[in-house]
């Protein structure tokens, strides 16, 4: 940078000098024609040519490479060079407290850590169970990425007799920080919906937030702390996560109309997560990431109906959920670790 700074002010310089020279033999009576001959002027024009085929190459060379990385990135070796040479240049890991839109979808992709092809070799569909213990979720599901849905994950809750778009809005002061998005704990996802934070969501028409009018899907994560107490009333954390395993302070809230949903994509947030289907039915599609095509199967689905929690490692298994039967659908979750 420094020294493309330094390339700059000298190509400054260099201009400034070949036209005051120029205006000079101008007034001497001197042609461009005769002048070009000058070899100092020579020298002048030589140096504006380096400058040029240097940053021409420059850019090329950034060019090809990225070029060369995005075709090639779904191979394991690739992505794994990809990875580390990432690891050089800027620090990808972010939690989903902190920010997941700065990089572009493609660029995380790109860059992401490799994914251990073990973790998606076994599993062909994803396992439905109840009443699981603290020590089979930690055995079988916990950590290994293996995906799960837990169908009575939500007994004694009473959220699903509160949580409804009125009252998401009833709990939010004008001023939360939770209605700008303008604090970096504070993430508005807004998918197609058009809308740039959750102020203009529960401003939208009576007619759109009963689902008459225009169809929406948003999500938001919970960064106000009097409305988390707030929510916790209705829920708790899922009975069969390890005593000593600990959601994040934020939890994360999608809700939205059938036929929509968040689309295909893969996270980078460290830890994998839970969501508790409140309202309405989800379906999950799940697909391996593509440096392990060759030896997962290609896609999973399955329905998360209300009342059921899936537990997912949103950032080995690239997901895209769509809305499915009549109902609003509306999730709370987090992750954990
Ligand atoms: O619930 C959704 O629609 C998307 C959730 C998601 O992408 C996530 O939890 O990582
Ligand atoms: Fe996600």
């Amino acid at each position: 940078m420094a020294e493309e700074k330094g390339l700059e002010v000298d190509l400054e310089k260099l201009t400034d000098a070949f036209r005051a020279l120029r205006e000079k033999a101008k007034e001497l009576g001197i042609k461009d024609s005769h002048l070009v001959k000058i070899s100092s002027v020579k020298s002048l024009q030589k140096k504006r040519v380096t400058f040029f085929v240097l940053t021409t190459a420059i850019f090329g060379l950034v060019g090809i490479f990225s070029g060369v990385a995005f075709l090639l990135h779904r191979h394991e070796f690739i992505h794994h060079s990809l990875f580390k040479f990432s690891q050089y240049l800027i620090d990808f890991s972010m939690d989903k407290d902190i920010c997941l839109v700065p990089y572009p979808e493609i660029i995380l992709d790109m860059f992401r850590p490799p994914v251990n092809c073990s973790v998606c070799k076994e599993v062909h569909k994803v396992d439905r169970v109840s009443a699981l213990s603290k020590e089979e979720f930690l055995r079988k599901y916990a950590y290994t990425a293996r995906p799960v849905v837990i169908t009575d994950g939500t007994k004694d809750w009473t959220a699903s007799e509160y949580f409804s778009f009125k009252y998401f809005k009833s709990i939010y002061s004008p001023d939360s920080p939770v209605m700008s998005s303008e604090d970096s704990n504070c993430q508005f996802f807004p998918y197609q919906s058009g809308y740039t934070a959750l102020e203009e969501v529960f401003n939208m028409s009576e007619k759109d937030a009963n689902m008459e009018g225009k169809p929406w899907y948003i999500g938001w994560s919970n960064c106000d702390s009097s409305a988390a107490n707030e929510l916790r009333k209705h829920y708790n954390m899922p009975y069969f996560l390890p005593e000593t395993s600990e959601s994040s302070k934020t939890d994360w809230v999608f809700m939205g109309c059938p036929g929509y949903g968040a689309h295909l994509h893969i996270d980078a947030v460290g830890n994998p997560s839970w969501q508790a289907q409140i309202k309405g039915t989800k379906k999950w599609t799940l697909e391996p990431p593509p440096e392990c095509s060759h030896i997962c199967d290609p896609k999973l689905e399955v329905i998360v109906n209300t009342g059921e929690i899936i537990v997912l490692d949103t950032n080995k298994w690239f997901h895209q959920t769509d809305i499915i039967g009549k109902e609003m659908s509306i999730t709370i979750g987090s992750e954990y670790d």
